[in-house]
């Protein structure tokens, strides 16, 4: 079949026999297929979801938690997006090429091993929030086709000896993010830009590997999670504007 040089990046359908051979895949699978089952559960029921932002079909939850006196608040937000597809939500979300174009967090980001077309491992530093230390991440990040219209990013902070954690400036910080995208249409049609709806369920906890006082930390991620799910969004909108609808 003809494939463009775009379709051939895009997420793959099934699962990449390179990755289901690295030492990383038992783990990455069993991390992959839990958040991608929570992301979806509701903030209903028991366990405590408290509201803290709401904008259009956007709202974002949180509960307050704390590790060893350290803010460790794991976040849920929900969004609905019309026009574009989970697969190509999701396609923007891993691919490192764009991620300097929707990331305002970042300061420098290394891909440290590709391990195949559905997994990387990335070096990532942040942007430095007075009066903390700057913080890094090493994370490995996997796309996936999970069942019908669905696809994830799931990252998660693993280790490297070539990049060990709180050697120079940085804390290492600990991570775990799925963005988790299902496409829905009218049944009968053929899915067009004019008919999908991408229903988007983000997932983060965020332990910050060290000191930082929690009024600054809270503070600084009511503002960031709204302002990188509006910005993140509204980017997929825009590339995908003219381009043909990938599903
Ligand atoms: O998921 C997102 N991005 C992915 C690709 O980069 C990936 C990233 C995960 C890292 C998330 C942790 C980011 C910490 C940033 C700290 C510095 C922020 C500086 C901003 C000021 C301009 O999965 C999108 C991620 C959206 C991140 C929103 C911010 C979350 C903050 C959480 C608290 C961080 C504690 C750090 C200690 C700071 C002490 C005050």
């Amino acid at each position: 079949s003809v494939h463009t040089r775009d379709q051939v990046e895009l997420p793959p359908p099934a699962i990449d026999n390179r990755l289901t051979v690295h030492s990383l895949w038992s783990e990455i699978d069993r991390i992959s297929s839990e958040q991608i089952q929570a992301a979806f559960e509701g903030v209903g029921g028991e366990i405590g979801w408290q509201l803290f932002a709401e904008e259009g079909d956007m709202r974002m939850y949180r509960r307050e938690m704390e590790v060893d006196g350290m803010v460790t608040d794991p976040l849920k937000a929900m969004h609905k997006v019309r026009g574009v597809t989970a697969r190509e939500m999701c396609h923007y979300f891993f691919n490192p090429r764009y991620r300097y174009e929707w990331e305002t967090t970042l300061e420098t980001m290394t891909i440290v091993e590709e391990i195949s077309s559905d997994a990387l491992v990335f070096h990532q530093t942040f942007k430095r929030i007075w009066p903390a230390s700057q913080r890094d991440a090493l994370f490995w990040s996997h796309v996936r086709h999970s069942s019908a219209g669905t696809y994830a990013v799931t990252n998660h902070s693993t280790t490297n000896a070539d990049y060990p954690s709180n050697t120079g400036a940085c804390i290492r910080l600990f991570v775990t993010v799925c963005l988790a995208c299902r496409t829905t249409y009218p049944a009968g049609e053929q899915p067009t830009r004019n008919n999908i709806t991408t229903d988007i369920a983000y997932c983060s906890t965020v332990n910050p590997g060290g000191w930082a006082p929690a009024g600054v930390l809270r503070a600084v991620y009511k503002r960031e999670y709204p302002k990188f799910l509006k910005r993140f969004t509204n980017y997929v909108v825009e590339q995908c504007r003219d381009k043909p609808i990938a599903i």
